[in-house]
């Protein structure tokens, strides 16, 4: 059955992969599952027909015969029960794997999202520059339990993972902010999620769209 996911006709970042559709093309390429992409504008987005996919209105979302599916986390989760390769063969390492992948989108993204929102849209308020430090303070919190947890370790439970794959996404929009240098380990890690060939290819499929003439 054909896969078709959505993402965003340009992305707000121009390719950088931060886009959450990157991380479900990593994990179709992970599996070696082909997949198609539907491309929307913001617009679209808000439109009926969309929103009968997305109720909220965001990419990406999941369709597959007649399944819709929204939000990455329930997407890979999806994507990783149906296909070898993302998920331990062993129950209690399953559920860990699984563990992982909350922990990236409930636990280590919001504060990394409040620092992006922070600077990308408070930076001309008056009390921006004194409330910033404050925001990255709440990031450095979790980023160093989680490189305390993950030591000197390749991945977080074993095996790559897709609890890897979705801590790695969430970890790289901390790039540009300089934050992730101060963990040398999460940095050499999204750096090892960045090598995997699966990723490359997903990387470069979001570039090839933002990068498109016209
Ligand atoms: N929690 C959702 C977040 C989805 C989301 O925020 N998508 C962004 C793109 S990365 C979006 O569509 N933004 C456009 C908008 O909110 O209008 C998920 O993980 O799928």
């Amino acid at each position: 059955m054909t896969i078709t996911i959505t993402a965003f006709e340009r992305s707000p970042d121009r390719g950088m992969g931060l886009a959450r559709d990157t991380r479900v093309r990593w994990a179709l390429e992970e599996v070696g599952q082909p997949y198609e992409v539907r491309l929307v504008s913001f617009a679209a987005m808000k439109e009926p027909a969309h929103l009968k996919l997305h109720p909220f209105g965001k990419i990406p979302t999941y369709e597959e015969g007649d399944l819709v599916l929204f939000e990455t986390g329930s997407i890979i989760l999806h994507i990783a029960e149906h296909h070898p390769g993302l998920l331990p063969n062993d129950a209690n390492a399953r559920a860990r794997a699984i563990t992982w992948m909350f922990a990236a989108l409930n636990t280590v993204e919001p504060p990394i999202l409040e620092l992006a929102n922070a600077k990308l849209l408070e930076s001309d308020k008056p009390w921006s520059k004194e409330r910033l430090p404050l925001v990255a303070d709440r990031v450095r919190g979790p980023l160093k339990q989680l490189s305390a947890r993950l030591g000197e370790a390749d991945w977080l439970e074993g095996a790559f993972s897709a609890g890897d794959l979705m801590m790695v996404h969430v970890l790289q929009r901390l790039k540009p902010s300089g934050l992730l240098n101060e963990f040398p380990s999460l940095a050499a890690y999204v750096a090892r999620g960045e090598a995997r060939p699966a990723y490359k290819r997903a990387f470069a499929a979001q570039l090839e769209v933002n990068t498109r003439k016209g």
